[in-house]
């Protein structure tokens, strides 16, 4: 556990984990054995973390979205794992998990990488397999010593399991991705069918094998910054969002006190002269006619210049 404190942010994963490892572990007795699957977003110029939450504005989007590259760790205390699975999911499909790395294929330093004499990375009794399921947005990474007769523990390739990581994925927003914020956790039980996969780690301690579940800990990441024309926040642009916008301006011009919010009026301020109106439902009508009958549609902002 100790190379978890090189940056600031795992850091602050550990000492979290830690409090609640060492408290669980009082309660639990010999659980505290138990290993951790936890995930580490690198903190960049655009993706901030507060400590709990990482951050992304959507002003650092391209036209594709965004990538944001997302390691995964295994941290077992005893070090006797021969059968690695977690298993994780974002249930928010405009944050889609994608290119999961084998890293076996390149080879790259991992959790249970292993080199020869002369130092090159050697394939070690580790199998590795991955898997994506679209539907469900979720990954599998499993890592096991494939030879029956031999349940040996792997050997770490730093001087604990999580000195490296054992796997990468990407995390990509969509390009139209509703501001808010998103989970990826790990299945600990099956949720979406009976029998569903889920994370798991066998190991060999004293000559006794056992198969647990991890313990797990879940990232989140807050998307800011607002759609012009999305005025409910759903990540399409159509006639409900013209709809609610003519219905703020009809309840604002009896009286009534403002019901969006600072994103809403400004994700619904079209023309941008600072308050809601008629013209501005009128605008998203417009779009949303060109959205339907376009392909490859302008932004909002440039077809209002056209
Ligand atoms: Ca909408
Ligand atoms: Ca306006």
């Amino acid at each position: 556990m100790t190379k978890r404190i090189i940056s600031g942010t795992a850091a602050l994963l550990l000492s979290a984990s830690s409090v609640q490892f060492l408290s669980s572990s009082a309660a639990e007795g010999m659980a505290q054995d138990k290993p951790t699957c936890y995930f580490r977003i690198n903190e960049t110029e655009d993706i901030t973390f507060d400590g709990e939450v990482y951050t992304i504005d959507r002003s650092s989007f391209n036209s594709e979205g965004y990538k944001i590259p997302v390691e995964v760790y295994y941290y077992d205390p005893a070090n006797s794992s021969w059968d690695v699975n977690p298993k994780w999911k974002c249930a928010n499909h405009f944050l889609k998990l994608a290119d999961l790395t084998n890293p076996q294929n390149p080879f790259i330093p991992y959790a249970f990488a292993e080199v020869n004499e002369e130092g090159a990375f050697v394939k070690n009794l580790a199998t590795i397999m991955t898997s994506i399921d679209e539907e469900y947005n979720t990954m599998a990474f499993k890592c096991y010593n494939a030879s029956l007769a031999n349940r040996s523990p792997f050997t770490s390739y730093g001087e604990e399991t999580d000195s490296y990581m054992l796997t990468s994925f990407n995390a990509v927003f969509s390009p139209s991705s509703p501001y808010g914020e998103y989970e990826i956790y790990f299945l600990t039980e099956s949720e979406d069918y009976e029998d569903q996969r889920y994370s798991t780690a066998a190991r060999t301690i004293d000559g006794e094998r056992t198969v647990v579940v991890p313990y797990v800990e879940s990232i989140k990441i807050r998307l800011t910054g607002f759609i012009l024309g999305d005025v409910n926040n759903d990540g399409a642009i159509d006639a409900s969002d013209a709809s609610d916008t003519l219905k703020e301006y009809a309840s604002l011009s009896v009286g009534n006190s403002r019901s969006f919010d600072e994103n809403q009026m400004k994700a619904g301020d079209i023309d941008e002269n600072g308050s809601i109106d008629a013209s501005d439902a009128s605008s998203i009508l417009r779009y949303y006619a060109y959205l339907s009958t376009t392909e490859n549609a302008l932004p909002f902002s440039e077809f209002l210049a056209e």
